[in-house]
């Protein structure tokens, strides 16, 4: 029993003994101001869930797509360049929020995209909402597959965060009676046999392949679950394997995708196929594109293998 800690001791007067591994000593195993800045992210989290239900307003901004922020954009942005510039070790940090990039620390490492506030069209429903983080070094210019970490946080009944530096995928689960993360899922994969499918656009906006793939996945049923969060649409494939697109639209709406390369795309990826699962943008793995600008958007297909080599054939014709 060494090692070990006693854990939810008193269910129903017996004593469970269960490994209960935070977050800060499960980053024991990887580079230091790697792990610093994950934990500076998961803190920053703590934050936010604590302040989601106050903030829930329109702050009447737009965002370089154009698109109109909640307070909640504007306030997780500013919040996680605050905590990054206090940290010392990121570089610049590209949001999905913000024109130009924060320039934090011309010494700095690490290079951070952003999604500080994914799936805010869901506050008004009170649905799920979340953080996504990739981290580079040297430059964003690069192919996604040149990320040194990457990671999510889902603000759901219960606050999660799914981690991978390259070497798969952690997920942890915080407690706040204990104001740790627990880890829920070491060196977590997608179940072989994919049970989801969640496809963004309308069906009359699919392109006829596309189209096509989708009704033949749900003819042999899999079920259809969309919830208007990447990071939680992503979450579930996690959990029940499948797939799940955004993919290209009719040339006028997003004939290029609508997801963002950079700040949704690539540390989405990243997670997927380090869990084992496989990425692309209808061609070859979304890890393989290199960005051409930092707003770049992306068709994007994630889940299991089997199901992308197979949308790949189907998108060919
Ligand atoms: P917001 O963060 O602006 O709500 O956008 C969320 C998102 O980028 C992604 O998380 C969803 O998968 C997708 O857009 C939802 O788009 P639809 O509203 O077209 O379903």
């Amino acid at each position: 029993m060494k090692n070990k800690l006693i854990y939810d001791s008193d269910v129903i007067g017996m004593t469970v003994i269960m490994v209960s591994v935070i977050l800060k000593e499960h980053l024991k195993a990887i580079d230091t101001e790697l792990a610093s800045l994950i934990l500076t992210i998961s803190k920053t989290a703590v934050g936010i869930k604590e302040r989601l239900p106050y903030m829930r307003g329109i702050a009447e901004t737009q965002n370089i797509y154009g698109e109109l922020q909640s307070a909640l954009d504007l306030w997780t942005d500013q919040l996680f360049i605050e905590e990054f510039r206090k940290l010392g070790l990121v570089n610049k940090v590209a949001s999905e929020e913000q024109k130009n990039l924060a320039r934090l620390n011309d010494n700095g490492r690490f290079f951070v995209t952003s999604d500080p506030f994914d799936g805010s069209s869901n506050l008004p429903s009170n649905n799920l909402v979340a953080t996504i983080v990739g981290v580079y070094e040297k430059d964003f210019y690069t192919e996604g597959r040149n990320q040194v970490a990457a990671l999510y946080v889902l603000y759901g009944p219960v606050l999660s965060l799914v981690y991978t530096v390259g070497e798969g995928v952690h997920e942890f689960l915080y407690k706040p009676s204990k104001k740790e993360f627990i880890l829920e899922n070491e060196n977590k994969r997608l179940p072989e046999k994919g049970k989801l499918c969640g496809f963004g656009g309308s069906r009359k906006d699919w392109l006829p392949p596309f189209r096509k793939f989708a009704e033949e996945l749900e003819e042999e049923g899999l079920k259809v679950r969309y919830s208007g969060a990447f990071a939680a649409d992503i979450n579930q494939i996690l959990h029940y394997g499948g797939i799940f697109a955004y993919p290209a639209l009719k040339e006028k709406l997003y004939g290029k995708g609508k997801l963002r390369l950079l700040f949704e795309a690539n540390p989405i990826s990243f997670v997927m196929e380090q869990a084992g699962g496989a990425s692309s943008n209808g061609k070859r793995s979304i890890l393989e594109v290199k960005p051409t600008s930092l707003d770049q958007r992306i068709p994007i297909y994630v889940g299991n293998e089997n199901l992308i080599k197979r949308l790949e054939r189907a998108l060919k014709g």
